[in-house]
């Protein structure tokens, strides 16, 4: 009683009543059309899934149940007085759409401290790991090694009834979500520094854990950066290649951790998540190229300019959905002008973000010239001695655990089908028109 679990438990029965309604009242409704140009061009603008977690509007950006990222910053308890949300509190609103007490982020915190623990075979497998493999790799790899322990794939093997599908699902999400941090802090220690992982103390609250995990726990404000990292980066509806990929390999009855590691396949594209590394990549290699710590706009300009002669794409910038600044990039800004406005890092990045824009504009093709959640992260990280830009994309992926596997307990809550579209080829498109 009290716990995570038992209050989704006492949702379940009311949220399977409103889809039933919804379905009853709007099953027949047309929520858009699908035209030629939207199969082919990546289904930009079908809205065609259904995702309760968060909703992403172009203009205003990510709410999460309904609260976006400044109204978060009032409701959600802070573990310093002022400072960022904790993520414990960010996982229960995700989970159930409320707002947790204090008493429930206390009891979250310590449900997952006591399934934090990574079975050894899992930890060996991460130190044979060649330090060349990429963190991401990395990640996947020993997401499907814990795998071996899914409480879901066992529950169906010995027949469970459909009805409690949920409730397997919930458990090897709360064990997953537990066990990333130690996950990434390995990857971490191993590739780029002496391999050992300090000790998770069960007293400390998930991101403190995580930051000490990673050897940055000394610093409070690292910490609060991880709390605001794991935060932002949780969810950002269901269309997004990581989202997606877990709810369609999970769609198939695939285990949380199958799911998962899936996504972290989609996350660890260059056009998705992996985009935070590219960008650090690409301001590194201007300044390098540039030889100074302060390039000027003018110079800033002339290397966007030579980086999208060579074909490439600016990154960090631009969005499928998003048609105005990433409110993720304002929060992390607005973390930057409190704790390190003068680092030239951050210095560079705000001029990036004078200077690009009107660039990408310029291009008369790109559909939102603005920065994303990805233009700003790295700059924070490195900031902090956090300068491995390899390893970002595993920091983003310990955060997106949070949605997308909530959103799979209640994809198994609701019984959702296995995911299906009907595809077609060019010429059984042309006999449709001709
Ligand atoms: N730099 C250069 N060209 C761009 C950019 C950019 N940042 N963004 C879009 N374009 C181009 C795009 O490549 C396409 O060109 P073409 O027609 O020659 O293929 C054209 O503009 C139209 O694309 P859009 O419809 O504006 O964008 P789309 O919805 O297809 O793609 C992204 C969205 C995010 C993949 C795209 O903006 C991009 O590649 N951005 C850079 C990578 C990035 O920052 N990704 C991170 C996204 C956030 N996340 O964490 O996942
Ligand atoms: C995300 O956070 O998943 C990215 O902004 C990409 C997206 O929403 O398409």
């Amino acid at each position: 009683a009290g716990s995570l679990k038992a209050r989704i438990s006492e949702l379940i029965p009311q949220k399977q009543a409103e889809l039933k309604d919804l379905k009853v009242k709007y099953g027949s409704k047309k929520l858009s059309e699908m035209t030629v140009d939207m199969a082919i061009g990546g289904m930009r603008g079908a809205n065609a899934l259904l995702w309760d977690l968060s909703l992403l509007d172009p203009e205003e950006g990510i709410r999460f149940r309904g609260y976006s990222i400044p109204e978060l910053y009032e409701v959600l308890p802070s573990a310093v007085k002022g400072g960022e949300p904790i993520p414990e509190a960010m996982i229960w609103l995700l989970m159930t759409g409320e707002v947790p007490t204090e008493a429930q982020v206390n009891s979250l915190t310590e449900d997952l401290n006591s399934r934090a623990a990574l079975p050894e075979f899992v930890e060996r497998i991460l130190d044979n790991c060649p330090r060349d493999l990429h963190p991401m790799s990395q990640l996947s790899i020993a997401v499907n090694a814990l795998q071996r322990d899914s409480i879901f794939a066992k529950a169906y093997h010995d027949g469970v009834h459909k009805k409690d599908y949920w409730e397997p699902t919930f458990e090897d999400t709360l064990n997953l979500i537990a066990k990333l941090p130690l996950v990434a802090s390995k990857i971490y220690r191993n590739v780029f520094k002496d391999g050992k992982v300090a000790p998770f103390d069960p007293k400390l609250d998930y991101a403190h854990n995580f930051s000490n995990m990673l050897g940055y726990g000394s610093s409070e404000e690292f910490t609060e950066l991880m709390r605001l990292y794991l935060v932002l980066h949780a969810d950002h509806e269901g269309g997004n290649v990581s989202a997606h990929t877990t709810r369609l390999v999970g769609s198939a009855l695939s285990d949380p951790y199958t799911s998962f590691a899936a996504a972290m396949g989609g996350l660890a594209g260059p056009l998705h998540g992996l985009a935070n590394q590219e960008v650090l990549r690409w301001i590194v290699h201007m300044v390098e190229h540039l030889k100074t710590k302060n390039p000027s706009k003018e110079q800033i300009a002339q290397f966007c300019h030579e980086t999208l002669a060579h074909g490439n794409v600016i990154p960090g910038y631009g969005h499928a959905v998003l048609r105005k600044t990433d409110p993720r990039y304002v929060a992390q800004r607005n973390f930057a002008l409190k704790h390190l406005s003068h680092d030239p890092l951050f210095q560079t990045v705000s001029n990036l973000y004078e200077v690009v824009p009107k660039i990408l504009t310029e291009l008369g093709k790109v559909k939102n010239p603005w920065p994303n959640v990805d233009a700003h992260s790295g700059c924070l990280l490195c900031h902090y001695g956090l300068t491995e830009a390899d390893f970002y994309t595993v920091m983003f992926g310990v955060s997106r655990s949070f949605g997308v596997l909530s959103q799979l307990v209640w994809d198994r809550a609701l019984g959702l089908p296995i995911e299906r579209p009907k595809s077609m080829t060019m010429e059984s498109i042309r006999k449709m028109f001709d």
